[in-house]
């Protein structure tokens, strides 16, 4: 990245503030320095010198510190210039600046070089700005150790089982010769019964780190009249969706964004799933399905004085087996049953009343937990819907090299298959190690003799 061209852009939000931050990035930084404050500034120390314009006058005084490549946030030489931090004040520094021939810094290129210059990976990078964003301090927390690498290194794990596999399976290839048939050895599938059950943790991991970022999805699901819409009212806290005692009521998707203790929470209530001849209603049941398909998870809505009828049974068969789902026994006012929650082989099961308001709480600190909501967050991480994406890929593809291997014994397609994988694993990191995979192969079996 040197030769890049340099960067500058206010670091600190914009406003009024006691201190506001000017931060420069690239090759220039020194030549800036010199003109800007007058003098070449110790690297990392603090040094409280005036601003100067270009005739020599004050335009502010504050700390200046100099970070000198590669040590430094970008990789890059770094100034760091805090000054007061008002509108104006800062607005004069940039202008100063940016006289001085540097360019405006585009959203996130301070990270980008930073990236770019091997200072981080692409997935602790985006860690950086999900901190930023970060709506609690579970979130907080577990951006702050994707941040720090939390969630790399448990790539990089994954990355050195495959490559170790890779280098089995490669050896096979191009050693027809080698007495041993490594392809039929059984510890290629003890591999990779490994690699898929730490692939699986890492999955488990990352969508619950993603569910702490991005929030979650839950759609709420049931025959009709069974107190969906009051439900979906009950969580957002006012009347969102329209109630009435008339079954069918609800035919549009409706979606509330609701927040627990900061943790994002989609609500989504659909048209009670029956069998109707009412177009409108028929496609409300179609959009409900819909919905379904691409919740995080689902509540089935019981009314309990009905329990589980046949209709309820033949529903719960019909929803996507893949997707999470509870168990939610309304009405308890009427059924006379109290508040309760509790693990069964179905899942969650609690028992409330969303007319009556009670029971409420132990579904939202329900969700809470499924989102990763614990009071000791260690171990949390963030993570993002493309990083989940390229897991499933290279899960995927880890499967079909099992298969084509047991199936077919194709070492050929099994190690593409592989390689796929790799490239999948890689592009969360962001790094494309080419093929240091032939260093590997010689390091660790002695071919030579
Ligand atoms: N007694 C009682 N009635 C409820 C409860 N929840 C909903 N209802 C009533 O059941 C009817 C249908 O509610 P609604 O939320 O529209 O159900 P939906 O069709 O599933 O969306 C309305 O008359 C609600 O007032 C509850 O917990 N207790
Ligand atoms: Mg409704």
């Amino acid at each position: 990245m040197s030769g890049s061209d340099t960067i500058a852009a206010l670091a600190t939000a914009p406003g009024r503030g006691g201190i506001g931050v000017v931060r420069v990035s690239g090759a220039r930084v020194a030549e800036i320095a010199r003109e800007l404050v007058g003098q070449l500034p110790s690297p990392r120390l603090a040094s409280y010198l005036p601003f100067l314009e270009a005739d020599g006058s004050h335009l502010d005084q504050g700390l200046v510190i100099r970070f000198v490549a590669p040590h430094s946030y970008t990789g890059e030489d770094v100034l760091e210039l805090q000054g007061h931090g008002g509108p104006v004040v800062m607005d004069m520094l940039l202008k100063r600046i940016l006289a001085l021939g540097v360019r405006v810094a585009r959203p996130g290129e301070f990270t980008e070089r930073a990236f770019l210059n091997g200072k981080m990976d692409l997935a602790q990078a985006e860690a950086v700005s999900d901190l930023i964003e970060s709506g609690s301090e579970q979130a907080a927390r577990a951006a702050l150790s994707s941040m720090q690498g939390a969630f790399s290194l448990l790539v990089k794990e994954l990355l050195e089982r495959l490559i170790h596999l890779r280098i089995y399976v490669e050896a096979a290839l191009d050693f027809p010769e080698e007495e041993i048939d490594f392809l039929a050895d059984e510890t290629i599938y003890q591999q990779l019964d490994e690699l898929k059950k730490a692939l699986l943790d890492v999955q488990r991991s990352a969508r619950q780190g993603q569910l702490l970022k991005e929030g979650m999805s839950v759609v709420i699901v049931g025959r009709p009249n069974v107190g969906k819409s009051s439900l979906l009212n009950r969580l957002a806290g006012h009347d969102a969706a329209i109630v009435t005692e008339i079954a069918g009521t609800t035919r549009d998707v409706l979606r509330e964004q609701i927040h627990l203790d900061g943790l994002p929470l989609h609500v989504i209530d659909t048209a009670g799933l029956r069998e109707t001849d009412d177009l409108v209603e028929k496609e409300g049941i179609r959009r409900a399905r819909a919905e379904i398909n691409k919740a995080d998870r689902i509540l089935v809505l019981i009314d309990d004085e009905v329990g589980l009828s046949a209709e309820v049974q033949q529903l719960l068969d019909s929803l996507p087996s893949d997707i999470p789902r509870d168990r939610i026994h309304n009405k308890i006012d009427l059924s006379g049953r109290s508040t309760e929650i509790k693990q069964s082989e179905a899942g969650t099961e609690i028992w409330l009343s969303a007319k009556a308001d009670v029971g409420i709480e132990l579904l939202r600190e329900h969700l809470k937990s499924c989102m990763g909501y614990r009071q000791n967050s260690e171990g949390n991480f963030t993570a993002r819907r493309r990083h989940l994406h390229a897991l499933g890929l290279a899960q995927k593809s880890v499967l079909a090299a099992e298969q084509v291997l047991r199936e077919r014994g194709a070492g050929e397609l099994a190690a593409e298959d592989l390689l796929l994988a790799q490239r999948y694993l890689n592009e969360i990191t962001g790094e494309f190690s080419s093929d240091d995979l032939l260093g590997c192969i010689f390091s660790s079996f002695c071919i030579g003799k």
